[in-house]
């Protein structure tokens, strides 16, 4: 089978084989659960999303993430769609009730079903539930701390997907726009859906752009000289993205940026609708750093870029880096900074 096909067995026969264990994680807001389970007796994890309404809405050809837009108030328009209703209650002027909703797994799925197997222990800590805490990371730090994780992270075949996408025609049928010059290979970049997007409905539109060049792992390793690179990339985004959905979405609805600390450490944005709010953590301060920001911010940084910079970012206690010394660092910055300890809380009640 070639790489770009998606192989549609496989998948529903892994789906089938599913072993449920537990919740790792469940929004109500972002309609998204995450389960473990095993697969032929490994980890697995199955991340469901319910699908947003459509109505007059844009919806991509499924057979295609770019071009074939058709818009349309279908059979399957929010409002068309009911197909049985249950009221649950009224007073005065209000009612409310559940419904049923005509579905169609082309025009109109229920969930979008993602699936990663084998699941490393990386990914299960990722999804699963967890307090977060906000750090400092100084440049030492990152030295010390951040940049040996970092090292092994690259070498431990975590980034396949990433030169799967790249060298091996992974994703392929998806790519949305390639710039390539081979007289500056390190300029060259990839935009394709994001696996978070169902690929239809542009009110969730998320791409990543991935970068050709591998010497950039994060944010940190942006200097100055990188400056205009960002610029023509992000200029080519923002030229070429709405163009290709019919300009049904403006260069000005993009929210472009870049997450620290990423997932994968090799160096790629995000592309987002700017009216997608369902995103988590995923565009939140602490998180997500505007492409325009990032910009600007190197105007005022030294030789080193972001490599001289604190960063301050929000961090999960299953994350290694917690494990293996934010925690510590963080003890120690509280301390550092007059703010004392919480008090200890005795349960009496009992
Ligand atoms: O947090 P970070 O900046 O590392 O985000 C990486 C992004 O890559 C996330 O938004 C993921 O949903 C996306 N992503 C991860 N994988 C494994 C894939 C993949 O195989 N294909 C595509 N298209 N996107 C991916």
């Amino acid at each position: 089978m070639a790489d770009t096909e998606v192989d549609t067995v496989q998948f529903n026969s892994l789906i089938d084989e599913f072993r449920f264990t537990r919740v790792l994680s469940s929004n109500p807001q972002t309609k998204l659960i995450s389960l473990l389970g095993t697969i032929q007796g490994k980890d697995a994890i199955v991340t469901l999303e319910k699908t947003h309404f459509q109505f007059d809405t844009v919806v991509a050809n499924p057979e295609s993430s770019t071009m074939s837009l058709h818009q349309c108030e279908s059979e399957f328009s929010c409002m068309n769609s009911i197909e049985k209703m249950k009221p649950i209650a009224n007073n005065d002027i209000y009612f409310w009730g559940m419904s049923v909703m005509k579905q169609d797994l082309e025009l109109n799925p229920t969930a979008k079903i993602n699936l990663i197997w084998p699941a490393t222990k990386v990914h299960v800590e990722k999804f699963d539930k967890q307090l977060f805490h906000i750090v400092r990371e100084t440049p030492e730090v990152y030295k010390r701390i951040v940049k040996p994780y970092i090292d092994e992270m690259v070498n431990n075949g975590r980034l396949k997907w990433v030169n799967n996408i790249l060298h091996s025609g992974a994703e392929s049928d998806r790519v949305v726009y390639k710039y390539f010059d081979e007289k500056s290979p390190d300029d060259g970049f990839v935009v394709l859906p994001d696996m978070k997007w169902d690929g239809c409905n542009l009110d969730a539109l998320y791409l990543v752009a991935i970068v050709h060049r591998t010497d950039i792992k994060s944010l940190r390793d942006l200097r100055p000289e990188h400056q205009q690179w960002l610029i023509d990339m992000k200029n080519k985004i923002k030229s070429v993205i709405p163009s290709c959905y019919n300009y049904l979405i403006s260069a000005d609805q993009l929210r472009i940026f870049i997450h620290y600390q990423p997932s994968y450490y090799h160096f790629h944005i995000h592309i987002v609708n700017v009216r997608h709010a369902g995103l988590g953590d995923g565009i939140a301060v602490g998180k997500a750093n505007l492409i325009e920001d990032v910009i600007e911010n190197l105007n005022y940084m030294g030789p080193e870029g972001y490599m001289n910079r604190t960063m301050t970012y929000v961090i999960g206690e299953n994350h290694a880096l917690w494990k293996n010394g934010l925690q510590a660092e963080l003890e120690q910055q509280l301390k550092e900074d007059g703010i004392p300890e919480p008090p200890v809380i005795i349960n009496d009640f009992a």
